[in-house]
């Protein structure tokens, strides 16, 4: 039994009310983007009805109004993921673009031969920066391998972090794979070598607990549209004291303090790193969802997940003939990537889909992890805090009507 009342959850969530073909949506692609509750959505409305402004411009009543939401939506990352300062919280795009913005603002600081280490199970935002500043700033791009069991390999991991390493960038949970990495260990390994940790939370920070303090990482992206907030926002949380040695990213309106024609003056943290406009109304609505998902309590969330997802690979495991899990089936949150070898992903999907529900079918951008296996594409099922052990029995039993169906074809 969840710690919290997952039906009185649901109800906050207008699109699972929602009937495709006369069936009720069963909405599995929560790793691509979550739902959105009722409380952000109006927190939307609220904020263009009664406090629309440019934030840090103006000193009338709008646009002091609206700087105050869009700075506590800030302090609300902060507490959420236990930064130990405001200035830490930079709101970018998504997490892609919080990754890049690492990458741009080590371009200046990375000399050739300089080395960052990073694995084969990420997600392309996470391989095509470093890619970046290997093609065109000759950096040592090193990927560590997954062990046999499908774990990533951190003997390897260790192994390829030497003097030279200036970060290691990995993600702390797959998107593919569900499984959560040990990222205290993979930060210490850094650390141990006088590199810089990046974690890609796309996957983590929406579904499990976070304290930065007690990782200890250097940087932490994720993005709000993966947990209950509106798209067009992502964070990086990046330690001050690094911050601050920082070249900026995006340059222009709002980062800088002054300017004259010979130089600009950078704006104190974490504005440096907020340059033009920044998307403030969905930033003030970003705050409500992590309100939310306090309400509810990460830890309840998490296991709620694990089990619905051990549930669930119990029962394709046992239950559904031919198929193969991708990575092992221990740990996971939930996330579950598999396949047929006679029946392709998209076939699934679509027939899923026609029943109602909603997975992701493909590589998920983690093409190299996809080549790893020997396969070009997965279907995935990703769970999230509103979904059932009812809908979960559904999924199971629509699949394996389908591959019954398409087998006696
Ligand atoms: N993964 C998925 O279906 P953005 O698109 O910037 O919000 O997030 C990128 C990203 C980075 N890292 C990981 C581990 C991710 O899972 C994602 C997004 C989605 O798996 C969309 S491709």
């Amino acid at each position: 039994m969840p710690c919290f009342d997952v039906q009185s959850v649901r109800k906050d969530f207008p699109i699972l009310q929602r009937k495709l073909r006369g069936k009720p949506l069963v909405y599995l692609d929560n790793a691509a983007t979550s739902q959105r509750p009722v409380q952000v959505i109006k927190a939307l409305e609220e904020f263009y009805t009664l406090h629309n402004a440019n934030i840090h411009r103006a000193i009338h009543t709008l646009s002091r109004e609206a700087t105050e939401l869009y700075e506590e939506a800030h302090e609300k990352v902060r507490r959420f993921i236990n930064a130990r300062f405001f200035e830490e919280i930079i709101f970018t795009k998504n997490t892609t673009e919080a990754i890049n913005l690492v990458a741009y603002s080590l371009s200046f600081k990375l000399k050739p031969g300089d080395e960052i280490v990073t694995t084969v199970m990420e997600h392309h935002s996470n391989m095509v920066p470093w890619q970046m500043l290997r093609d065109h700033f000759g950096i040592k791009l090193k990927f560590a391998r997954l062990n046999e069991k499908g774990y990533l390999d951190l003997d390897h991991l260790n192994s390829l972090i030497t003097d030279r390493t200036k970060l290691v960038a990995v993600t702390h949970v797959s998107n593919v794979l569900g499984i959560v990495n040990p990222i205290e260990e993979i930060v210490k390994m850094a650390h141990s070598k006088g590199a810089l940790c990046l974690v890609d939370g796309a996957q983590s920070v929406p579904h499990l607990p976070i304290d930065v303090q007690k990782l200890d990482m250097d940087f932490l992206a994720f993005s709000s549209h993966k947990m209950l907030g509106p798209t067009g926002i992502g964070v990086l949380y990046a330690k001050r004291e690094i911050l601050e040695k920082m070249e900026p990213f995006l340059r222009g309106g709002d980062m800088i303090s002054t300017v004259t024609i010979e130089r600009p003056d950078w704006n104190k943290l974490p504005w440096r790193f907020e340059a033009g406009t920044s998307n403030f109304a969905d930033g003030y609505a970003f705050g409500v969802a992590i309100d939310y998902l306090e309400r509810v309590g990460m830890d309840c969330i998490f296991e709620h997940e694990k089990e619905i997802a051990k549930h669930t690979l119990n029962r394709l495991i046992n239950e559904v003939e031919g198929i193969k899990i991708l990575g092992p089936v221990e740990d996971r949150i939930g996330v579950i990537s598999f396949y047929f070898e006679d029946i392709p992903p998209d076939l699934v999907g679509l027939a899923l889909d026609e029943e109602g529900v909603a997975i992701r079918t493909g590589c998920h951008c983690a093409q190299p992890l996809h080549e790893h296996f020997g396969i070009s594409g997965t279907a995935r099922a990703s769970f999230y805090l509103y979904n059932t052990f009812e809908e979960a029995d559904y999924f199971v039993d629509t699949l394996k009507a389908i591959i019954k169906r398409y087998r006696n074809l």
